[in-house]
């Protein structure tokens, strides 16, 4: 636990962070003790489809992320954090707008173009990057920061992902073993070298600009691709994990059974593999490798980054928001996607660091929600009144506590999750419900919300789903 004092991190937790920080380039000891403790620039990153497995928030073994471990420890980590939608586009939405799904009516995979519109016509807030930019910050990004990327205004300057390399390219002419044209998802190595990844290329510019001078503060935003599918990285990232040391996740066989038909439904993804097929076609391996060798390439693009700051005049100066848009399975349910209310799809990596920041673990449920009002906060600057979320920011500095804020997640129109410090509670749209305890069950194996002696628990998360949660802006009633 951190002893922070307001002149900076005490010896103790910069020590601790040393030396958890030692397998890695990302390291605080070379900071003046006397450094200030004041927030001005904000270094943001957005990882896509980054699940819940990472060290200091999960617990599947295998991962390799050196860098983001040095991270977390060297801040505060919120080992409970859920996205607001399970999927990229509404969950960037909510977070770059600080407004709930139900809010905007924002449910789906949103164009760039209709972005503005859409927050425009419930709130005149602005988008997290125009509000700093409204108080005098240079804004910039590059990559996939919102849905697409960085739509028409929301940046001062923003750089797209390299048109020749597509999405999330580059790609091999020949798909190497999923064939489907209604998603990415394929896996293996590709390319030859990581120079040609477009992470690595974001990465590199956000380095060169972190080495230029500033009149102003600034918000760097980089959006990197890894892990999203296809789950291409050169071979040398595999080589990380041989296939026969892989140890399978935690699955149940018959975990459907007792889920309700509208959540089977709305889970099932027919153009992504089931864990049947990669079980039967021996691609379960293969495909965590995949992922986790994604993950490791895209810790060290995090790293390339991290090193620049540390090298930079801005390196005492500068907060670090680490996330995930939402979460994906690995198998667990029977399937290898995101777009569910479960807790492996929801549950996302979340971290800050930087002077003034605790180095603790935060296991109260939070929201990507609440990024907007907590940067803003750290930054010293006004609250944006329209914001739905809350500050965050008395956690991060040890100034007070917050009381227990259950999270709200939605899936389509009408399906929602509701997730405290103890349970989540499913309600899809016909009304059927699925209730996980957390205590007895983390994998959310057993649907108890049919028990006895569930109706008051059930009844207090069931009041938080929203009552009049506005139309679906992408189609049109
Ligand atoms: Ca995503």
């Amino acid at each position: 636990m951190a002893q922070f004092t307001r002149r900076g991190f005490s010896v103790s937790a910069l020590a601790s962070a040393a030396a958890l920080a030692s397998c890695s380039k990302f390291s605080f000891s070379d900071r003046s003790l006397e450094s200030q403790t004041d927030q001005k620039n904000l270094l943001l990153f957005v990882i896509d489809d980054l699940n819940d497995w990472i060290t200091a928030i999960g617990d599947y073994p295998q991962v390799k992320a050196p860098n983001i471990r040095a991270l977390a420890a060297s801040g505060t980590v919120f080992a409970n954090a859920h996205a607001q939608a399970p999927i990229c586009g509404p969950s960037r939405a909510s977070l770059f707008s600080g407004l709930y799904p139900a809010q905007t009516g924002i449910y789906g995979q949103i164009s760039d173009d209709q972005l503005d519109p859409a927050i425009s016509a419930v709130s005149p807030t602005l988008l997290l990057p125009q509000y700093l930019r409204s108080h005098g910050y240079y804004t910039a990004g590059r990559g996939k920061v919102s849905h697409q990327g960085g739509q028409e205004g929301m940046f001062e300057e923003y750089h797209p992902r390299l048109p020749e390399n597509g999405d999330y390219g580059p790609k091999p002419d020949q798909r190497f073993k999923w064939e489907s044209d209604k998603t990415h998802t394929d896996w293996g190595a590709w390319p030859d070298t990581d120079e040609k990844m477009i992470d690595h290329i974001t990465a590199r510019w956000g380095v060169d600009f972190l080495q230029q001078d500033r009149a102003d503060p600034f918000m760097l935003a980089l959006g990197f691709v890894r892990p999203h599918v296809p789950w291409y990285v050169p071979q040398r990232w595999l080589n990380m994990f041989p296939l026969d040391e892989i140890k399978l996740p935690l699955v149940r066989a018959n975990d459907l059974e007792d889920v309700p038909a509208a959540g089977r439904n709305l889970a099932a993804v027919p153009q992504m593999p089931t864990l049947e097929w990669a079980q039967q076609n021996e691609e379960w391996r293969p495909i965590l490798q995949s992922y986790l060798a994604s993950i490791a390439f895209v810790d060290h693009c995090v790293g390339m980054v991290i090193e620049g700051l540390q090298d930079s005049k801005y390196a005492d100066s500068t907060m670090v928001c680490l996330l995930s848009d939402n979460g994906y399975h690995l198998g667990e349910k029977q399937r290898f996607a995101k777009m569910s209310l479960w807790q492996r799809s929801t549950r996302v990596p979340l971290i800050f660091s930087g002077p003034g920041i605790e180095t603790k673990v935060i296991n109260d449920p939070v929201g990507l929600i609440d990024i907007y009002p907590t940067v803003t906060e750290m930054l010293g600057l006004p609250s944006n009144q329209e914001n739905a979320g809350r500050s965050l920011a008395p956690l991060l500095t040890g100034a007070g506590t917050l009381p227990i804020q259950p999270q709200v997640s939605v899936y389509g129109k009408g399906n929602y999750a509701v997730i405290d410090d103890r349970y989540r509670y499913i309600r899809y749209a016909d009304g059927s419900e699925e209730l996980y305890d957390h205590k007895s069950d983390p994998m959310e194996w057993h649907n108890i919300a049919a028990e006895n002696g569930m109706e008051s628990v059930k009844k207090r998360l069931q009041n938080l789903i929203p009552q009049n949660p506005r139309a679906d802006v992408m189609k049109p009633q």
